[in-house]
């Protein structure tokens, strides 16, 4: 049978939108944490304070999520994780395998499909409660007495305006703490070394059985206000890069979650 719509006219559809846009928009203009970046940490950190009771806004530049985690490596489709990260895959709900051991000798290495991993884990982040912006991209920090207090954010599409037409001034949004999420780039953490008030090691080289322990052990608050996880652990303090395995980025985004908990609670 054909469904019968509903009768709605153009102007009502467009109301529901800029209305509930502007509304929740309004909402999370002083918010508890915004996270920077909506990769596998941002968003598993994301899901985690949601699913705490944290009001949490992700912020991202692309029109889609996931960042990294879509993709494997070398354009392929399957990711990784060592043990015990397995253990997100199964809470996540993706179906995933332990790699073939006899033929390489390795035992605690899992494989799955990354489209199905990634959006598993999206679900989850907007389950949970995390509200998102996207196309949405960082222009700036808000420092108040040396603590980050908040993003300035600009539409990712100002960016690519001809110079001429592209005099947009950027908004401000407040929170308690911000987390860095925006991977190699560690975008938010940059910010603050460009005036000079840190300074950054850089991402060190590929060295996957010591780079995971370390940047879990390393999500940390680099700065007043500011907590860092995924590969931003790696540039902020020069640890070594794991190549197209996962685990780090899940763990590490669970740990930044408990850091800024902590933080909330004193
Ligand atoms: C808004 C921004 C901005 C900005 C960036 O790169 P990601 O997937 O980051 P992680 O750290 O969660 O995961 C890293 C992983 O994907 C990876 O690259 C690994 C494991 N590499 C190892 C290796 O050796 O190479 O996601 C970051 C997200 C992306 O979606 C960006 O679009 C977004 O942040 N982003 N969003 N404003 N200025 N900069």
């Amino acid at each position: 049978m054909t469904p019968k719509f509903a009768p709605v006219s153009e102007s009502q559809i467009t109301r529901a939108i800029v209305g509930e846009f502007a509304k929740e928009f309004e909402s999370y203009v002083e918010t508890d944490v915004i996270i920077v970046g909506g990769g596998p940490s941002g968003l598993i950190a994301g899901k985690e304070l949601a699913s705490a009771g944290v009001e949490v806004l992700i912020i991202e530049r692309n029109n889609y999520l996931g960042g990294g985690f879509w993709l494997g490596g070398f354009l392929m489709n399957k990711l990784t994780v060592r043990s015990p990260a397995e253990t997100i895959l199964e809470e996540l709900g993706v179906p995933y395998k332990e790699y073939n051991k006899d033929k390489d000798k390795v035992a605690g290495l899992y494989v799955a499909d990354s489209s199905h991993a990634c959006s598993k884990l999206i679900a989850a982040t907007c389950d949970a409660g995390a509200k998102i912006l996207n196309m949405v991209a960082l222009d700036d920090v808000v420092l108040h007495n040396e603590k980050v207090s908040g993003v300035v954010v600009n539409w990712s599409a100002v960016s690519a305006l001809p110079k001429e037409i592209a005099c947009v001034d950027p908004v401000s949004l407040e929170s308690k703490l911000v987390i860095d999420a925006t991977g190699h780039d560690a975008s938010v953490v940059k910010k603050l070394e460009e005036r000079g008030l840190l300074k950054t090691k850089g991402q060190g080289a590929m060295w996957v059985e010591r780079s995971e322990n370390l940047v879990v052990e390393h999500t940390s608050e680099f700065y007043p206000g500011l907590i860092v996880t995924g590969m931003a652990v790696s540039a902020a303090y020069g640890l070594p890069r794991m190549g197209p395995t996962f685990g780090a980025m899940l763990m590490s985004g669970k740990r930044a979650a408990e850091v800024v908990i902590e933080k909330l609670r004193v």
